[in-house]
């Protein structure tokens, strides 16, 4: 049973103000793994002055002082690779392989790419005799879900340090482990005392407190639409920047060609990884309508061959985060089956011989993409295949959506791919697959507003500043 009972304030462990705590459920077993503290707005007002009086420091450090950090931390967080993995398996069900594989990934990767970055940032342009210079915001609140916690994280909080602002991260209560790490990680590579600070607790109290606060200049949130709006409307009275990286309903187009089954057994697979919940997972499958058979037979296939069960074996898919995420999921495979929808791989209740932990079915839906399985967020791993009569009616039916996080295009002809690739209304498109860390990430519509990773995610905490005459 681990026990984080205490918050990093200032470059300190400390006790929350006022006693209260909670557990934190392992989704698989059903049982407490752990316990946390849960903040009052107190903690926040303590926190937040500590990251206020650190930033007259850190925000005047140079670029090598914060390297340095960077480089320090990147030691610490080799080191408990496996912790922080093992972490993630318990709070929020991700299976070994994923945990300790692409989840610890994500977060060395965005800390290796901060530092990329870093090296060759330029803060200041000029143009004749005037400068534009980039300056931190100042301080910031990063509030965090708990899908891929230590992405979510570390997206955050390199960027933000290595532009030189000073930080009060608000982990998920459901998935509190591997951020507590990764305090520990920072305050052993010596971060100095109130530039990064921790408090755990529920959004409505830590995160809506930092969201109105006076003296936080601004806002990184990822998380849920209504959570993003409130938190957009929280903060409007004091005028602070707010980041949001929002849901999604992502399209996932596949060519007609001689790749279509390789191509929707991939995407089929690809979908189920982290049970689905993923914001940026393609949960719209567009196939062509005349190969719809082909389709469904790749997809089915491939939906069970996906192995869930305890995420500490050999499994491809462990369980859902939560009991509520459970029952949210089954009501949307009820409904697609009352409107309509053909199951052709899972369906609602639970995978055989699971009757312990929130496991779902992988579970694929034929429908068509005005049905509610096709229009809302269920953040789960239902898949729903929609047939397209041509290239055109893919991107027709790709963009009606209110979403516009990502979109998927795989084909083996790339020029058809680009050339869909670009009528697509997403902010970030996967080409056959493609990935890079240096590209930014952020939604369209009301996928979000702001866009991380890479040199994008600098910038979304930076200020510009035009100093004329200055030359
Ligand atoms: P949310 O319920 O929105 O929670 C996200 C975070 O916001 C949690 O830390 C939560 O605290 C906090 N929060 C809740 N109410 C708040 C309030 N009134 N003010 C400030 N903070 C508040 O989302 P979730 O269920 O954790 O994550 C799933 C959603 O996130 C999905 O819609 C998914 O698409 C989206 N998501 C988007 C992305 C990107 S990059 N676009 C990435 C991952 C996830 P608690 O600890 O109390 O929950």
């Amino acid at each position: 049973m681990r026990e984080y009972l205490k918050f990093y304030i200032d470059g300190r462990w400390v006790d929350p103000v006022e006693p209260k705590t909670a557990d934190v459920i392992n989704p698989a077993t059903e049982e407490a793994a752990g316990r946390i503290s849960l903040g009052s707005v107190a903690d926040v007002d303590k926190a937040v002055a500590a990251a206020r009086k650190a930033f007259a420091s850190w925000s005047q450090t140079t670029r090598e002082q914060r390297l340095d950090l960077l480089g320090a931390i990147q030691a610490e967080y080799a080191k408990r690779q496996t912790e922080i993995g093992d972490a993630i398996m318990e709070e929020m069900g991700a299976p070994s392989s994923l945990a300790h594989g692409f989840h610890v990934g994500l977060g060395a990767g965005h800390l290796q790419t901060a530092i990329e970055v870093l090296k060759d940032f330029r803060f200041d342009e000029q143009h004749g005799a005037t400068v534009i210079a980039k300056e931190p915001i100042g301080v910031c609140a990063l509030i965090t879900p708990w899908n891929w916690p230590m992405n979510q994280t570390c997206v955050k909080i390199f960027p933000a340090l290595a532009t030189g602002n000073t930080m009060i991260l608000k982990p998920p209560q459901l998935a509190p482990f591997s951020a507590q790490i990764l305090a520990e990680i920072l305050h052993a590579a010596g971060v100095p005392a109130g530039v990064f600070n921790m408090i755990q607790g529920s959004g409505s109290v830590i995160g809506a407190a930092l969201s109105t606060h006076e003296d936080v200049d601004m806002v990184s949130f990822t998380g849920s639409e209504p959570v993003g709006v409130q938190i957009q409307k929280d903060a409007a009275t004091t005028v602070k920047r707010v980041g949001l990286e929002l849901g999604g309903k992502s399209p996932f187009i596949v060519l007609d060609d001689d790749q279509l089954a390789t191509n929707v057994a991939g995407a089929t697979a690809g979908m189920m990884g982290n049970s689905g919940q993923t914001c940026s997972a393609g949960s719209r499958l567009l196939v062509p309508a005349s190969r719809m058979d082909e389709a469904i037979a790749a997809a089915r296939a491939a939906a069970e061959g996906v192995t869930v069960g305890d995420p500490k074996g050999n499994v491809a898919m462990g369980p859902v985060v939560s009991k509520s995420q459970f029952n949210i999921i089954q009501d949307y495979i009820r409904k697609g089956l009352e409107e309509g929808a053909t199951v052709v791989a899972g369906g609602p209740g639970r995978p055989e011989g699971l009757d312990k932990g929130w496991f779902v079915k992988p579970t694929v839906f034929v429908g068509t993409n005005d049905m509610v399985i096709a229009r809302e967020e269920i953040f789960g791993p239902v898949l729903v295949i929609i047939g397209y009569d041509d290239v055109d009616h893919a991107v027709e039916i790709a963009n009606d959506t209110e979403f516009g996080l990502a979109g998927y295009v795989n084909g083996s002809d790339l020029e058809k791919c680009r050339a869909v690739a670009r009528r697509m209304r997403t902010g970030w498109i996967s080409i056959n697959g493609g990935f890079d860390f240096h590209a930014p990430f952020g939604g369209y519509k009301r996928s979000g507003n702001g866009r991380e990773w890479g040199e994008h995610g600098f910038l979304e905490y930076l200020e510009t500043k035009s100093l004329l005459g200055y030359a």
